[in-house]
């Protein structure tokens, strides 16, 4: 769990790793929304698709 959120690989989660970590827990749990379809699951699309924009490197 450490390994996957420390991205530069120095041994420590940074802020900014943290917030991109979170970012990425929330980003899977709107794409398993967005599978599902329905109302919902274009609200977590649309989400998903600005959250992409943010995390675009
Ligand atoms: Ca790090």
């Amino acid at each position: 769990m450490l390994d996957a959120f420390d991205l530069d690989g120095d041994g420590e989660i940074s802020n900014t790793e943290a917030a991109r970590a979170n970012l990425g827990v929330v980003d899977a749990g709107l794409q398993t929304r967005a599978k599902r379809g329905g109302i919902i699951g274009r609200l977590a699309a649309a989400a998903h698709r600005v959250l992409d924009r943010f995390d675009n490197d």
